[in-house]
């Protein structure tokens, strides 16, 4: 068995006791070659797992089990030693029960498989703000994602094996093979009792069994960059937040760097790659879904992207909603569960013109092309959460900068959801534990991107981090609260709420979102510029009369005014929601900071 280039002690050691426990056919570890990534996908092709797109350079789709399509939150666990660690939102279970519970499951669960060593850093190679991992998967599927997704090799290798200090990540489909056995194209996969997407995390350590896609097992995602790193900021002093990273350009050549907490399914990654509509202002990605920041010298917050790709949602996604994202997809890509053209390329609702002839929809079925590019409900040709796997660096609006290991000192916060009503669209915290507080009372109607019985419903996603803080949530929140204290209101980010789902009364969008955002973006660069752009109200900072550039929009002025109003009987309704339903889960974690904020709030409010 081959894995000599591993010589970190710990490293060889941890890996040899997952050879033992999932005894593979091979051990293979992972240079992170354009070659090895050619192989892999050959292997995958000639499987029948994967088919080569004609119409798309070097491009393949994939069709995962119909079980297995989204991340699984109801199977996701923190285990912790105390149940009161993992807090009120994170599933828990005794680590110890759920180690002999995944030992049972993983004894031999790679045979007939070959165990692939996945050395892969989070963040720039080297850089202080990032991490390096490894990742044990039995899926050639999972390397190859991980090379576009992380940056895998022998570079960070060289690193583990010099300090012995990584993230191990443990992952199997759950479906070993018997002699002679192959998948026959058929994705491979464990029943949902038998999936674990499992933290521990006193010891930093991920374990995930039986589910091939995805959140689930590419572990360096939301595991790791979210989950696990979430623990490691707060004992460190820093933040691992699900935030999209984005550069800003004025009319005069001016910089600021942004992140944005939106809760999944919010059009993060449309608003990273935004094309302005607004004259003269540039919009620049860093990152779509992940920022982890940490104070400079300057007492400054600096944020690196840790990934190296886009995880995207495709359905929805085109040339009006993100012709960044369509481009960035142009080529080198891989996509799951989208349908097949006749004429070898991919095709899902909402891509923004009709399929023709026959398809192949994401269940490996023969369709004929829907009328338009929209397909009845549970008739659809891509699933809702069909993605692609992209290169960051094809993206056409990439920030120069994107891969600099110090980070980009970021001005603004946004915290964002969809919220159909009572939540303007756009207000500023009157100071950072008031930002905390707006932080704190996120909510979203919940979409698609995960599997759960509430699509529909508005749920709270604090911090967009519901599914993705790896410790007691009324922890996380002090945390940020705490982290306020080491630095200066001047250094500090500006905290602003923003809603750009808000719903005239037959239930349609007001404002037109996508590149018209960039008219909020500039109010909130302007804003952190010193410009005298706002007023005070009860709920925060609002624009001031035509401080939002309305020209050329098109939303009527009335309706402007309606979304940038103080909507106090909605509000009221809000404070009662949070005083009664939200604050409570987190009993006596809850900050007394952020209890006073909402008594100060509705005092505000009359
Ligand atoms: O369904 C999955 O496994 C992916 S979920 C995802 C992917 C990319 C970015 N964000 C998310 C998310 O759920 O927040
Ligand atoms: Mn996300």
């Amino acid at each position: 068995m081959e894995r000599t280039s591993i010589t970190n002690a710990k490293a060889k050691q941890w890996v040899d006791e997952q050879v033992a426990l999932c005894q593979p056919d091979a051990v293979y570890v992972c240079d992170g070659s354009q070659a090895e990534y050619d192989r892999l996908m050959k292997e995958l092709v000639d499987s029948g797992l994967g088919t080569p797109l004609k119409a798309r350079k070097n491009s393949v789709l994939f069709r995962s089990d119909p079980s297995d399509v989204a991340r699984v939150e109801d199977r996701t666990y923190i285990a912790s030693q105390k149940e009161e660690d993992a807090g009120p939102t994170n599933h828990w279970i005794n680590p110890d029960e759920l180690k002999k519970t995944l030992s049972g499951l993983s004894a031999g669960c790679m045979k007939g498989r070959t165990m692939y060593v996945i050395p892969f850093s989070m963040g720039p190679v080297g850089s202080d703000i990032g991490k390096n991992g490894i990742e044990i998967t039995d899926s050639a599927y999972v390397v190859c994602n991980m090379h576009i997704m992380t940056r895998v090799g022998t570079k960070v290798l060289d690193l583990i094996n010099q300090s012995g200090k990584f993230i191990p990540c443990l992952h199997s489909v759950g479906k070993p093979l018997a002699s002679g056995e192959k998948d026959l194209g058929v994705w491979p996969c464990a029943p949902m009792d038998k999936k674990y997407i499992a933290h521990f995390p006193e010891e930093r350590a991920i374990w995930s069994f039986g589910s091939g896609y995805g959140g689930n097992a590419l572990l360096g995602k939301k595991c790791l960059a979210l989950r696990i790193a979430s623990v490691l900021a707060r004992d460190e002093g820093w933040l691992a937040e699900h935030m999209l990273i984005l550069k800003l350009t004025n009319p005069e050549g001016k910089v600021k760097y942004v992140t944005g907490a939106f809760p999944s399914a919010c059009g993060k990654t449309n608003l990273a790659m935004l094309i302005p509509t607004i004259p003269g202002w540039k919009v620049e990605t860093i990152g779509d879904d992940i920022a982890w920041m940490k104070f400079g010298a300057d007492g400054r917050l600096y944020a690196i992207n840790p990934e190296a790709g886009f995880f995207g949602v495709a359905p929805g996604t085109n040339n009006e909603s993100n012709k960044n994202a369509m481009e960035s997809a142009k080529e080198n890509t891989i996509f799951t569960n989208c349908g097949l053209t006749e004429d070898g390329d991919i095709w899902w609702e909402g891509i923004g013109y009709p399929a023709k002839g026959t398809l192949i929809d994401w269940k490996g079925n023969k369709k004929p092309a829907p009328a338009k590019d929209k397909s009845p409900k549970g008739e659809e040709i891509a699933h809702a959460n069909a993605r692609f796997t992209a290169p960051a660096k094809q993206c056409p609006c990439i920030a120069a900068e994107w891969e600099d290991p110090k980070g980009v000192p970021i001005s603004a916060f946004l915290f964002g959801g969809r919220r159909p009503s009572t939540i303007p669209l756009v207000h500023q915290s009157r100071d950072w534990n008031h930002g905390v507080f707006l932080g704190s009372i996120v909510g979203s109607e919940v979409t698609a991107a995960v599997i759960s019985d509430q699509v529909g419903q508005v749920r709270r996603d604090p911090f967009a981090m519901l599914p993705f803080c790896g410790y007691n949530m009324g922890d996380y929140f002090q945390h940020w609260l705490d982290l306020g204290k080491q630095s200066t209101a001047d250094n500090l980010p500006k905290i602003f709420y923003v809603n750009w789902f808000r719903k005239d009364a037959d239930g349609n969008f007001i404002w037109p979102g996508y590149g018209d955002n960039s008219r909020v973006l500039a109010w909130i660069f302007d804003r952190c510029d010193g410009k005298d752009n706002a007023v005070e109200t009860e709920i925060g900072l609002m624009p001031k009369d035509g401080a939002i550039n309305t020209q050329g929009l098109n939303v009527s002025p009335a309706a402007v005014k309606e979304i940038l109003s103080v909507d106090r009987e909605g509000w009221k309704k809000e404070i009662k929601d949070i005083r009664e339903k939200h604050y409570p889960k987190f009993g006596a974690k809850l900050p007394p900071e952020l209890a006073a904020e909402l008594d100060k709030l509705e005092k505000r409010l009359g």
